[in-house]
């Protein structure tokens, strides 16, 4: 059943994306309310939001990890909704069903699908009996070394074990050889048990040099779900997305076509509702393999609003409300031209060092094409507390040749002083031929990397 309009939404987060709904509740006439903690009291959300509300100290897990204090604060204001942005609270399931139980509207998911899709090993058994191509692998839970190497001597070396609750990263081993996988074993699970209080892990065949290529949805709560295209995000370093864009220099339309089919009838089939989105591993050969769901919407979300022209944090509040696709989206989805992300982190750009502080002086690139999401400003500081990013700079050309050149020259006009930032690295990123010509991989960056090649 529709529930009415919302009058009033929390935004549970911080910096660019917070900046970000407040932009889009703005536009459809909803009143907000930033919450912040001590460090973020002059930042740009807290000012630019209807109503502000103090919720702890710097620390996340005493502000925006803090259920209670974000509770208390909507209940004090009477929000309909809570948009949780990304990080923090975004994929907690049981931060929704607080939200729920306090009859509030969490802008995302629903909580037992948040949660499925949060147990990687689920979410893979489901993608492939929905005939999404998975990776070789483990129908489930390793219980034991014994199993897991009876699992890879059928699969083949090398594989990677995986914690089932993990992301980012932590609890992932690599095996190239029966020798070595008992003790890599044992180490995955004990790191998959301390970082995310889950010591399940599970295995796949190992990809060496893959791409990292996901996909964008909408799905409304009527069972209807649209692809929006794919974007490229193999530019990263440990798991740390640098440079983005839509579509992909590599994914054909007939494999995006094929894919999307999937797609749709598995995330319908799931009661996956609002903005998600589904990430795949090209392999050498350019065949794409699913590997997890992300159920919020995603720092790189930008490129996708500018090749489809759909306002994506718009339509998950409207979503939220009961709308259906055919009321939110203007038409069939459509994909033009090219767009680029850059995220301008405050770090060393050689070292990677994070690089907070005052900034002293601030420019903003502008002109035809050039989108800046930004909660930055000059004379603001960068606390040391949250991760490095200051801003987004996005880009959208005719093709990609044009987004590349018109980044190049935003990047020229881009002035950040009193602090580091990763400016210069992504310069030298756009220059590089093979980047030019699309042909790179998740091993990309090492190039530009100084020591140890890891
Ligand atoms: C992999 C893989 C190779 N083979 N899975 C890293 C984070 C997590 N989301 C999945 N990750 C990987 N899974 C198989 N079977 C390589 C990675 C990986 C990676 C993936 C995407 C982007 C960057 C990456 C960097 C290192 C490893």
């Amino acid at each position: 059943m529709p529930s009415a309009p919302f009058r009033k939404i929390l935004i549970a987060n911080r910096g660019e994306i917070a900046v970000r709904v407040i932009c889009a509740c703005k536009e459809l006439g909803i009143q907000t309310v930033a919450v912040y903690s001590e460090a973020d009291r002059y930042s740009s959300h807290v000012r630019f939001a209807d109503q502000s509300i103090c919720i702890g100290p710097a620390k996340s897990a005493r502000s925006y990890l803090d259920v209670p204090s974000i509770i208390s604060a909507a209940e004090i204001t009477n929000v309909d909704a809570i948009h949780p942005g990304y990080g923090f609270l975004s994929e907690n399931a049981s931060f929704g069903e607080v939200c729920e139980a306090s009859g509030i509207k969490f802008i995302g998911p629903r909580p037992e699908v948040v949660r499925m899709m949060g147990v990687k090993e689920r979410a893979r058994a489901f993608m492939r009996e929905m005939g999404v191509p998975v990776l070789p692998g483990s129908p489930g839970v390793l219980n034991s070394p014994q199993e897991a190497l009876e699992m890879a001597e059928q699969i083949g070396y090398p594989v990677i074990i995986k914690a089932s609750a993990g992301g980012g990263g932590r609890g992932m081993r690599v095996v190239n050889q029966a020798s070595e996988l008992e003790s890599l074993f044992m180490q995955a699970q004990q790191e998959a048990g301390s970082a995310f209080s889950s010591p399940d892990v599970y295995l796949e065949k190992f990809i060496g040099a893959p791409r990292h290529i996901e996909f964008q949805l909408l799905a409304d709560e009527h069972g209807n779900v649209e692809i929006l295209g794919e974007r490229e995000c193999s530019i990263q370093r440990r798991h740390q997305k640098l440079l983005e864009e839509s579509p992909s220099p590599v994914v054909t339309d007939k494999q995006r076509a094929e894919v999307s089919a999937g797609l749709c009838k598995a995330m319908s089939a799931a009661k996956y509702s609002n903005a998600g989105t589904v990430e795949f591993l090209m392999d050498e050969t350019g065949k794409l393999y699913f590997i997890e769901v992300n159920a919020r919407v995603q720092v790189e979300h930008p490129v996708t609003e500018f090749v489809t022209g759909i306002d994506i944090v718009k339509s998950q509040i409207r979503i939220a409300q009961g709308e259906t696709l055919a009321e939110v989206l203007p038409g069939p989805i459509t994909l033009r031209g090219h767009a680029i992300e850059c995220r301008i982190n405050a770090e060393n750009p050689n070292t990677f060092v994070p690089s907070p502080g005052r900034i002293t002086g601030f420019h903003l690139p502008g002109g035809i094409g050039v989108r800046v999401d930004t909660w930055a400003y000059t004379d603001c500081v960068i606390p040391p507390y949250y991760d490095s990013l200051v801003a987004k700079l996005v880009t959208y050309g005719a093709d990609r040749t044009e987004a590349i050149r018109r980044m190049q020259r935003a990047l020229s006009m881009f002035i950040v002083e009193g602090i580091h930032t990763s400016i210069p690295l992504h310069q030298k990123i756009l220059a590089d031929p093979d980047f030019q010509a699309g042909k790179f991989d998740t091993n990309f960056i090492k190039r530009f990397m100084p020591g140890p090649k890891n």
